[in-house]
Formats: C-alpha cells, sequence, structure tokens
C-alpha cells in the first residue's frame, strides 16, 4: 500500500499545476485529484480536460473517501459518471468514456462542496446529459387519523423508480414513507407497532420525532425495544404542561442502537402532522392545498435494490475492523445517488391555480439540500416543523439538513400551464466549510387548473411566548470528534465521550428553564437534535438568530465553529432522554448523549439495562460502524 501511495503521489506531483487551484482547461489532462484536506478545500484540480473515449483517472490522496459525481444524468436518472476511491487510493471514474463533447460539472457526493468541471475534448457520437424526465406521479402516503394506530413493521415491494422493478424495503404498514398520521392536538393517540421484520434484523424501536412525551414512550435505542414477533405501544398525549401541543410537522422513524442508519435507509420512516382547530383562523392552504413531501436520497442496483452501505453485523471482520476502517469517522457519509420525494425518484404533481402549503422534511441519513424553486419564486416560511414561526419568512432558498422541516407556502396562482421545479443548488450563502448540498432536481409541480384560492399568509402567525431565561447557560454540548477508548480508531463524540447508555450526561430538574450551549469543535458539520421538548434558540454565534430560527425547534445546523444556544422550560417527563447529531452515521457511531430529567433534589437514575432481544449479540452490532460502499447506481 504505500509504494502504492507513493507512485500516486508521484505522478499526481507531476501532474498538478503550481497552485493547481486555478488550473486551467488543458493544464490538467484526465485526472481529477483531492489531496489532504479536500473535504474543506475541494479537489486539487477543479477543470479535468479528457480526450473523448479515454477513461478519467481519480487519485485520492486525502484521509477520506471521495466520489466524482456528475451532476448531469442519463436517461434512467442515473449521474453520467460517477466513482468513488478510498483514502490513498486511485479509481477510474466509470461513465467518463463513454461522454460526448461537451463539459460536465461534478461533485463530491460525500461532501457536495467539492465541485469540479470535466471538459470532453473529441468529435461526435457519446453519451450526454438527459433532462429530468418527472415520469411518475408524486405519491401521497396513505393517511391515518384514528386515536389508535397500528403500524406493522415488514418487508413490502416499493416503486421508486420508473420503468424497473419494485424496490424491496423495510417498511411500516407496507409503503415507504409509512402512513402519514394525522392528528388533532391534545388528543391522547397510541401507536402500535408490531415487528414482523425477519428475525436477524433485530429489534426495533419507534421514535416521534419533535413530539413531547415521556421516556418510556420516547423508543429509546437500548431499551423498550420491539423484539422480532412482537409488539409495542406507544403513548402520545399530544400535550404539554396539561395545555395542547403546538401543531406540528413532526415524523416517525426508527431509532435502534448502532442500527438507525440502516433501518431508516431500508425504509422505516413516516411522517405525523398535528393540526389546531385553532390555526384554521389563520386560513393558511388546507387539505388538498397542504403536501407533506418527505425527501431522502438512496442508491440503488441494476436490479433496481437498494444498495447494502452497510455491514453485515455478524460479520466478526467487520465487528473487529470497526471504527477504524476508511468510512469511520469522520469518513462516516451515507449518501444516494438519487434524490427521491415521497419514496419517488423525481416526481411531478399535478397542482391548481392556488397557493400550497408545502412541508418539506429532510429524511435523508446525512445529506443535506439548499432547497428552491427554479424560477427563484419566494417561498413563505411559515414553520419549522416543531411549531409555526411568529411570523411568515419569505425566502428562495431553504437549507435542510438531516432531519431538519420546513413548512413553507408556495403560490402558484398565475401559473396556469406552467410546469415549476423544485431543485436542489449549491448551498447559497457559502458558509466556509460548511456541508455542501447537490445540486439535482427534487419534482416538479404542473399548474394544469385554474381553482379560486381564498387561503392567506397573514402577517402574523403564533406569537412566541416570554420565558425567563437563566442568566447564565446551564449545560454546554460540545460536538467533536474523538479516539475510541474501546479500539483502535475514531468516535464521533458529545463532550468528549462516545456514546455509553448506561452514562448519564446531565441531570435536568423537572420544571427548569434550561439554557444550553450547542457547540462544534469539530471540521464538519452536525445537525444536533434535541428531543422531548420544543426548544428556542436564543442566539446563533453570539447573535440573534436569523429569522427563520425564531420560533420553537428540534433540530440546528451547526457548522464547524458554530455555537448554537437553545432554551426550553422541561415539563410533564421524568426520566432519560437523548440529544444526538441526526446524520445518523455519526448518531450511530457514538455522538449521542443523555439528559435525565428529575424532581429537584433527587439524583438521577442510571438508564435502564440494555435489552437484549435480537437474534445478534448487542456487542456485535454495538461497533458495526465500518461501512462499506457499492458504488453502483
Ligand atoms: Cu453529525
Amino acid at each position: 500500500m504505500r509504494s502504492r501511495l507513493a507512485a500516486v503521489v508521484a505522478l499526481c506531483g507531476s501532474l498538478l499545476v503550481p497552485g493547481g487551484a486555478g488550473a486551467a482547461p488543458g493544464d490538467v489532462g484526465g485526472t481529477v485529484v483531492a489531496a489532504a484536506g479536500g473535504a474543506t478545500l475541494g479537489y486539487v484540480s477543479k477543470v479535468a480536460v479528457e480526450p473523448q473515449g479515454t477513461p478519467l483517472t481519480f487519485y485520492n490522496l486525502d484521509q477520506l473517501a471521495h466520489t466524482v459525481t456528475a451532476v448531469d444524468r442519463d436517461a434512467d436518472g442515473r449521474p453520467l459518471f460517477n466513482g468513488s476511491a478510498l483514502p490513498g487510493t486511485t479509481s477510474t471514474i466509470a461513465g467518463v468514456d463513454r461522454l460526448r463533447a461537451g463539459s460536465y460539472a461534478f461533485f463530491c457526493s460525500f461532501h457536495p462542496n467539492m465541485s469540479g468541471t470535466l471538459v470532453v475534448q473529441g468529435g461526435s457520437g457519446g453519451v450526454g446529459a438527459v433532462p429530468p424526465r418527472f415520469e411518475q406521479p408524486l405519491r401521497i402516503p396513505r393517511t391515518l387519523t384514528g386515536a389508535h394506530i397500528t403500524l406493522t413493521a415488514a418487508p413490502a415491494d416499493v416503486q421508486v423508480l420508473a420503468h424497473r422493478p419494485a424496490t424491496s424495503m423495510l417498511t411500516y404498514g407496507g409503503s415507504w414513507p409509512g402512513p402519514t398520521i394525522r392528528r388533532p392536538v391534545g388528543q391522547r393517540t397510541t401507536v402500535t407497532v408490531v415487528n414482523q421484520l425477519p428475525p436477524a434484523l433485530g429489534s426495533l424501536s419507534l421514535h416521534l420525532h419533535g413530539d413531547h412525551h415521556s421516556s418510556a414512550d420516547d423508543g429509546r435505542p437500548a431499551d423498550q425495544l420491539v423484539a422480532p414477533g412482537a409488539r409495542r405501544t406507544y403513548t402520545f398525549p399530544l400535550t404539554d404542561a396539561g395545555r395542547p401541543e403546538r401543531a406540528a410537522f413532526a415524523f416517525y422513524h426508527d431509532h435502534r442502537m448502532d442500527l438507525t442508519g440502516r433501518n431508516n435507509w431500508y425504509g422505516l420512516q413516516g411522517m405525523f402532522l398535528t393540526d389546531d382547530p385553532a390555526e384554521s383562523r389563520l386560513r393558511l392552504p388546507a387539505g388538498p392545498y397542504d403536501l407533506p413531501l418527505m425527501v431522502a436520497d438512496r442508491s440503488f442496483d441494476d436490479a433496481a435494490q437498494l444498495t447494502d452501505p452497510f455491514p453485515a453485523s455478524s460479520d466478526p471482520q467487520t465487528v473487529t475492523s470497526g471504527l477504524s476502517g476508511p468510512y469511520a469517522p469522520p469518513g462516516d457519509a451515507t449518501t444516494g445517488t438519487r434524490t427521491l420525494v415521497n419514496g419517488v425518484f423525481q416526481p411531478f404533481a399535478r397542482v391548481g391555480t392556488h397557493r400550497y402549503r408545502l412541508r418539506l422534511l429532510n429524511a435523508s441519513s446525512f445529506s443535506s439540500y439548499d432547497f428552491r424553486f427554479s424560477d427563484g419564486r419566494p417561498m413563505v416560511q411559515v414553520g419549522n416543523g416543531s411549531a409555526l414561526l411568529p411570523v411568515p419568512v419569505s425566502r428562495t432558498d431553504v437549507l435542510l439538513g438531516p432531519a431538519e422541516r420546513a413548512d413553507v407556502v408556495v403560490d402558484f396562482g398565475r401559473d396556469l400551464g406552467r410546469n415549476l421545479v423544485l431543485e436542489s443548488v449549491a448551498r447559497v450563502d457559502g458558509r466556509p466549510a460548511g456541508i455542501g448540498t447537490p445540486t439535482t432536481p427534487v419534482m416538479q409541480f404542473r399548474v394544469d387548473r385554474r381553482v379560486a384560492d381564498s387561503s392567506a399568509v397573514p402577517a402574523a402567525l403564533v406569537p412566541l411566548p416570554s420565558l425567563a431565561l437563566p442568566a447564565q447557560p446551564t449545560a454546554t454540548w460540545v460536538f467533536g470528534l474523538g479516539a475510541d477508548p474501546a479500539r483502535p480508531g475514531t468516535v464521533w463524540t458529545v463532550n468528549g465521550k462516545p456514546f455509553d447508555h448506561h452514562r448519564v450526561d446531565a441531570t435536568v430538574d423537572l420544571g427548569s428553564v434550561q439554557r444550553w450551549l450547542l457547540v462544534n469543535t469539530s471540521t464538519l458539520t452536525h445537525y444536533v437534535h434535541l428531543h422531548e421538548e420544543a426548544w428556542r434558540t436564543v442566539s446563533r454565534n453570539g447573535r440573534p438568530p436569523p429569522s427563520w430560527e425564531a420560533g420553537f425547534q428540534d433540530t440546528w445546523r451547526l457548522d464547524p465553529g458554530d455555537t448554537v444556544e437553545v432554551a426550553a422550560r422541561i415539563t410533564d417527563h421524568l426520566g432519560p432522554f437523548l440529544l444526538h447529531c441526526h446524520m445518523l452515521d455519526h448518531e450511530d457511531h457514538g455522538m449521542m448523549a443523555t439528559f435525565v430529567v428529575v424532581r429537584p433534589g433527587t439524583a438521577a437514575a442510571v438508564p435502564p439495562a440494555h435489552q437484549h432481544l435480537s437474534g445478534l449479540p448487542l456487542s456485535a452490532i454495538t461497533s458495526a460502524a465500518w461501512c462499506r460502499r457499492k458504488e453502483t447506481l
């Protein structure tokens, strides 16, 4: 390996132009290079020039895996070219040698802020970009409104790709997303999960993200599990401090210890909306004009089946290589080559000349999106998932990381006969070292009928109640990268420690007001999710938060070096709750901690022992962190 790496370095050294970042077409031929710090600095060679019909070589001299992935897609919707290279290796990027002459943008799917251009020079013929076809109608998951809901977790075939076989997935209720649950605030709701998945997949756990409920109903990842063949009922009062909760756009998903990434990738996700009858006076678009849209990326093989970027839990080689493999933190990134909406690749929706309330959820494991309409029209943000904002905010782009939501109103009133595309664009705010976003069409809206519109977006929505804050922060949570105390390698940490189910990281008095600092000391962006309460954002990097963070929230983006200050009153429920990064690779690889709510003056009990309900020894899956990548599409 050492000699191969030395050869690569020597070869690349001879190819690189001094100050390579400014290389011009013709300076570097047929190669793309990533060097140390590539995730931040980008490719060394921003432009590669390639004679038509020849392969493109990718030299990765960095310590993280990177890809070279085309922005443009072929007739099947796959990137025109795509390939990855592990740290210190080279690879040939598949698909380049078939390209027609032209210029092609590319990026790293693990670090989309890395971008470049491939120029193919030559004669005629070859494969070129095919515009998105938007061939499949948007799917709206069936909606369940009863007080007692059953979700059976079972394998099912889901039609994700057009003109291709259905995709075998793990589902709640036979669909992906699972059924949308829609309930009035303040109305007690039970959700019974029945685990009918193959026993080898182990036990499950269901977490209702963004809701306020007891510790026993929080879907804790290592106890309170749903064993194969068993069922468990979760109770959600949908109240807070004796009053109905704020209406919210929440979602439910599996939260199994170490396997959350795997279980979500295969489909254990669904949306959960609560409605406040008092909100109807606002006249926001409702009924057919209220569309929950779950956006998530996945990769597929040639048989339209999901690729498996996760290790076999029972593979001792995988387990022992654990967190020191090439995809160990900070190289762990489960991304997909296709962006899907409600489980459909590039769908279209037929809409009328009306305002629409689009509830955008990013349910991806790792990827962020900067959502925008192709014509730059405003999206009026009215909420962020946990609640409505105090006042609406007009935005032209909305950046959402994993588990973040945006509740936006878009007006198609003057667009009869037009087709509009919701897309993700390269992250607009240009934040240095912040996570990048892919450039990709997401879905199309076809405005094909005239309808009367009596909806509105009022100037004021729901005021933020006052809250007397403690003078000083009551806790500081630092999100970083550390050595793994259990084995050679690296783990994500909170306050310097990887997650330990048996450790209490903070004790919080019931009834107290907490003022917490969330600090990112690592070189990657994290999205930090706090269970149990809806929190208000006090400050972002010492300044008042932007207007779209001026309401209640449960997940925050922390770019490298960021400090976000949040506050909430802790009400109703005692016991252990979690906080963690919602990039599922990071969560599964240590970046999670426990706070325990206690009656004032009492000590926290240690969280309950692991339940060992699966056919797999927990020790085997606890370190199942090493991700194998199959670079199929
Ligand atoms: Cu993270």
